[in-house]
């Protein structure tokens, strides 16, 4: 059946890689048992499901987290000479796999391997009581890899070899049910000189599509020291924008997550809110540090001409740092975390979208030159 997506008729039938939508997004972190409390209490996910010492598993814990679509998997190593704690040692807390829902994991497989895709695991079958799920995995940038998931013949709470699991903590009162409701896009940073290269393995192994947004050489050169496209899934559920260093006057922000990344990796997770000025207070309040936008963008006269009509008063975005941003679909919110962790890798960018499918390419200046003073901060100049 085709679907309209964007502007744009998707017929899944003709996809040689069919993709659902986002199936999780599994972490290497250093202490798994804290940051499940930390995305608890600080972003109000809700724990689901477990796996660990106390039901077999003695290689890590694993706590799954939901927040409506989004599901993370939080993943800390037990074993010593695990491989878990040896991809912690080098890259730090970070995303190890953005897995997908497919629909048929024995296509996607046989049409990534034709198109020359490292198949990290074979599909195979994994049950339990609740059921079963078809697993596959393919390599995508760095140790980054995309897990093939299908669970149409599961009920369990995320994987056979995990447990229900909730927890006692409660909110408190006031408290929005969700602070984010789904996952928009992932972004990976990839050395430079090879953004072209991976654009083309989503375009020729996953059967992924350019979208018209990027940064090219021009914007590159002049302040953002990065170049930029996006890929996204034939229903354009998953979106994947890609970026590389570009030769600039500072050190790009793109090399220094290389550098403490130790290769390529996913840069930011861009989580959708309907709400993004009571996410903003949520967050804020409970010390998440965001990055900040000079009020000189706020009263740039150019602004309002072209932001036009927006469903709140810019008052009330300047007063949180919300960066609006309007193409010919409609209009965007967004905002952007300091990173996460303690190494300057990972961040979290909150999206309101109203009608607007691009990424906000009028912020990218003032973006990236907050991003810079961070930077400079910790001291790349
Ligand atoms: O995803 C995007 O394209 C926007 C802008 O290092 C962006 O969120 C691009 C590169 C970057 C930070 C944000
Ligand atoms: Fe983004």
């Amino acid at each position: 059946m085709r679907q309209l997506v964007g502007l744009v008729e998707y017929d899944p039938a003709g996809d040689p890689f069919p993709v659902a939508g986002w199936d999780a997004v599994v972490w290497s972190v250093g202490n798994a048992t804290q940051a499940a409390l930390y995305y608890q209490v600080v972003f109000g996910m809700e724990l689901v499901a477990y796996s660990g010492p106390e039901t077999g598993n003695r290689d890590h814990h694993a706590y799954v987290l939901r927040s409506g679509a989004v599901r993370f998997v939080l993943k800390g190593g037990t074993d010593p000479a695990g491989s878990l704690l040896d991809h912690h040692r080098r890259h730090g807390d970070g995303i190890i796999d953005i897995a997908l829902e497919v629909p048929d994991v024995d296509r996607c497989v046989a049409h990534a391997r034709a198109r020359g895709a490292t198949v990290l695991e074979e599909p195979h079958d994994v049950a339990d009581e609740h059921g079963t799920v078809r697993v596959a995995a393919i390599a995508a940038y760095g140790d980054t890899r995309h897990s093939l998931v299908d669970r149409s013949r599961y009920r369990g709470p995320y994987l056979p070899g995990y447990v229900a699991r909730s927890s006692g903590y409660t909110k408190p009162a006031g408290e929005p049910r969700r602070i984010f409701q789904a996952l928009d896009h992932v972004v990976g940073n990839v050395e430079l000189g090879r953004m072209d290269e991976w654009v083309g393995f989503y375009n020729r192994v996953m059967g992924f599509t350019n979208m018209a947004e990027f940064v090219g050489e021009d914007i590159a050169t002049e302040y953002s020291a990065l170049m930029s496209k996006v890929v996204a899934s034939g229903n354009h559920r998953v979106k994947f924008p890609l970026n590389e260093p570009a030769p600039g006057k500072k050190r790009s922000q793109i090399d220094e997550f290389l550098d403490f990344y130790r290769g390529p990796g996913a840069q930011h997770l861009a989580l959708a809110t309907n709400d993004i000025l009571t996410t903003v207070d949520v967050l804020r309040a409970k010390g998440v540090e965001f990055l900040d936008t000079p009020d000189s963008y706020y009263s740039d006269p150019e602004l309002r001409a072209r932001i036009g009509d927006v469903r709140v008063p810019v008052e009330e975005l300047r007063s949180r740092g919300i960066l609006v941003d309007r193409d010919e679909d409609g209009y965007l919110l967004q905002i952007f975390t300091k990173p996460l962790g303690d190494r300057p890798t990972v961040f979290f960018e909150f999206i309101e979208r109203h009608g607007s499918l691009g990424f906000g390419k009028g912020n990218f200046k003032a973006l990236f030159e907050a991003i810079e003073r961070e930077q400079a901060k910790r001291g790349n100049f």
